[in-house]
C-alpha cells in the first residue's frame, strides 16, 4: 500500500461532564490541590471549552468532539466494597471516603492529551495512525477512564486509526498519554519523537512521576518508531517537584519549533544537539529550539500560567504559519506576556489568542490539555466521524442542552445528592445523544 503523503493533525476534545467539580484528586497538580473543595460551574466550564473549539473550527482545524464520560462509575463504587441501591452507594461513599466518591464522580477525561499516544502512519510501522489508549495507571479518578476512552475512540475513528489497548503492567507501566510525548517534523512528512518520564533517578523529592519510562518504550516499540528518530527523555525533578509532572506543562512543541523551560528536562546539552541531528536528518530542515530560563520566566511562573500548555495549530498547508491559543492567565503576568509577544515579533505565531479556560485551569488542565491530535491523511478527514465533527449546528445543539440542562454550582456535598446526579446523568446523557451517528 501507498503511504499517503501529507498529513494533517486532527484536533480532539470533549465536552465537560455536568459532574466537574473540584475534588483536588492531582497529587502533585498544584491547581488541583489549591481549589480543591471550591465551587464549580459545570456549565461554564463545558460552554468554555466550546468556545476554544470554536475558535479552532474557525482557523480551519478540523476539530472532533467527544462526550462526556458516564458518571457516577458506580462499578468502581461496587469493586471497591461499596453495597446496595445506586443512592445508597453514593451515600455509602460519601460518608466513608469522600475521595473515591470524588473519583467515581471525576470529569477528568476532558483532558483529553491524556488520553492516548498518537503517531503519524508516516513515522512508524504501520500505515494509519498509531493510537496507544493511556492506561493513567498513576491515580485513581484517572484510572477509570481508558475502557471508555478506547470504546469511544474506536466508535469515533473506527479503522482510520490503528487503537491498541492501554498498556498492562500497573505502576510500571503508569502511562499519561500525549502530555508525555512531543513529535516534530517538517511539511507534514515523518518526524522524530521526544517520550518525556519522569521515573529513575534523579528522583524528585516532593511528587511522584506519573510516566514511566518502561511505558515511554513499550508505545514507541508497538507503534514501530525508529530508533533513530525516538528519544527518550528525563524530566527535570525540579520541574515535577514545582507540579509539573506532564511535560506539556513545560514543553510544547508544533513541526520545526519545540520551545521548554531551561529545568523542563534532565538532560545535557549533548542531547540537544543529537535532536537537532536527528531532525537534520529526518527533514533536511533546522529545528527551532528555543529556551526560555528561569529569569524569563521562573518554574512556579510557568506552572501558574500554563504558558507552555497553550494549545499551537499549525493554520496552513505548507506548515508556515502557526497560532498560538494561550490561557488568559498568561495575559495576566508580566513576564509570560513579555514572551509571547517576543515570539509573535520573531515571527513564529502569526497570531496570538488568550483564552478564558478557568474551569479546567482550576484543576490544573489548560487549552493543550483539552486535546488530543490526531494526525490523518489530508484526503481521508472529510469522511472520519462527521458526527462528532465540529459545525454550527452541533455546537448549537451542545449549548442549547448545556445551558438547559447542566448545573451552575457545584459543591463536594451535592456529589451524592440523589436528586442532583440524577440530573447530572439525563444531562450527560443527552449531550451523549447529539453525538450519537
Ligand atoms: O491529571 N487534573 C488533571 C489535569 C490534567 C492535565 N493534563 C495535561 N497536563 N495534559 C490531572 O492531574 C484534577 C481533578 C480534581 O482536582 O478533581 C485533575 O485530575
Amino acid at each position: 500500500m501507498n503511504r499517503p503523503m501529507h498529513w494533517i493533525e486532527g484536533q480532539v476534545d470533549r465536552i465537560v461532564g455536568p459532574t466537574h467539580h473540584f475534588g483536588g484528586l492531582g497529587i502533585g497538580n498544584v491547581a488541583s490541590q489549591a481549589h480543591h473543595g471550591q465551587v464549580s460551574n459545570p456549565a461554564a466550564a463545558a460552554l468554555q471549552g466550546l468556545d476554544k473549539m470554536r475558535l479552532v473550527a474557525s482557523l480551519g482545524v478540523p476539530q472532533w468532539i467527544l462526550p462526556p464520560q458516564r458518571r457516577p462509575d458506580l462499578g468502581l463504587l461496587r469493586a471497591l466494597g461499596f453495597a446496595g441501591s445506586d443512592d445508597e452507594l453514593l451515600r455509602q461513599a460519601r460518608d466513608e471516603s469522600p475521595t473515591i466518591l470524588s473519583a467515581a464522580m471525576s470529569c477528568s477525561a476532558m483532558w483529553t492529551a491524556n488520553a492516548a499516544t498518537v503517531t503519524p502512519g508516516c513515522d512508524g510501522a504501520y500505515p494509519e495512525s498509531c493510537l496507544t489508549v493511556a492506561n493513567l495507571d498513576a491515580s485513581l479518578h484517572r484510572a477509570i477512564e481508558p475502557l471508555q476512552t478506547l470504546v469511544e475512540l474506536q466508535e469515533t475513528f473506527g479503522n482510520a486509526v490503528r487503537i491498541f489497548d492501554p498498556l498492562p503492567g500497573g505502576a510500571a507501566m503508569r502511562d499519561e498519554g500525549a502530555a508525555n510525548h512531543m513529535r516534530l517534523a517538517c511539511n507534514a512528512g515523518p518526524g522524530v519523537h521526544i517520550f518525556v518520564y519522569g521515573d529513575g533517578k534523579p528522583r524528585p523529592e516532593r511528587y511522584w512521576p506519573r510516566q514511566s519510562l518502561a511505558a515511554s518504550q513499550a508505545v514507541a516499540r508497538r507503534h514501530g518508531l525508529r530508533d533513530e528518530f525516538t528519544f527518550f527523555w528525563k524530566q527535570h525533578p525540579r520541574a515535577i517537584d514545582a507540579g509539573a509532572f506532564h511535560n506539556d506543562v513545560v514543553a510544547m512543541s508544533d513541526g520545526d519549533l519545540m520551545i521548554h523551560h531551561d529545568f523542563a528536562f534532565a538532560e545535557t546539552h549533548q542531547a540537544y544537539s543529537q535532536l537537532e541531528q536527528a531532525f537534520a536528518k529526518r527533514t533536511r530542515r533546522k529545528l527551532t529550539r528555543i529556551e526560555v530560563d528561569e529569569t524569563s520566566l521562573s518554574m512556579d511562573e510557568a506552572v501558574n500560567t500554563y504558558l507552555f500548555n497553550s494549545q499551537i495549530l499549525t493554520v496552513d498547508r505548507e506548515g508556515e504559519s502557526r497560532v498560538m491559543l494561550c490561557p488568559a492567565e498568561v495575559a495576566e503576568n508580566a513576564n509570560a506576556r513579555r514572551l509571547v509577544q517576543r515570539w509573535r515579533d520573531d515571527g513564529h505565531f502569526s497570531e496570538i489568542h488568550f483564552v478564558d479556560l478557568r474551569q479546567s485551569m482550576h484543576g490544573g488542565g489548560g487549552p493543550a490539555c483539552l486535546r488530543l491530535r490526531v494526525p490523518f491523511p489530508e484526503d481521508e478527514v472529510d469522511s472520519i466521524a462527521p458526527h462528532r465533527r465540529w459545525s454550527e449546528r452541533l455546537d448549537g445543539e451542545l449549548r442549547k442542552t448545556i445551558r438547559r440542562e447542566y448545573p451552575t454550582h457545584v459543591t463536594l456535598d451535592d456529589l451524592a445528592r440523589p436528586d442532583f446526579v440524577a440530573q447530572a446523568i439525563g444531562a450527560r446523557d443527552r449531550v451523549a445523544q447529539i453525538l450519537c451517528p
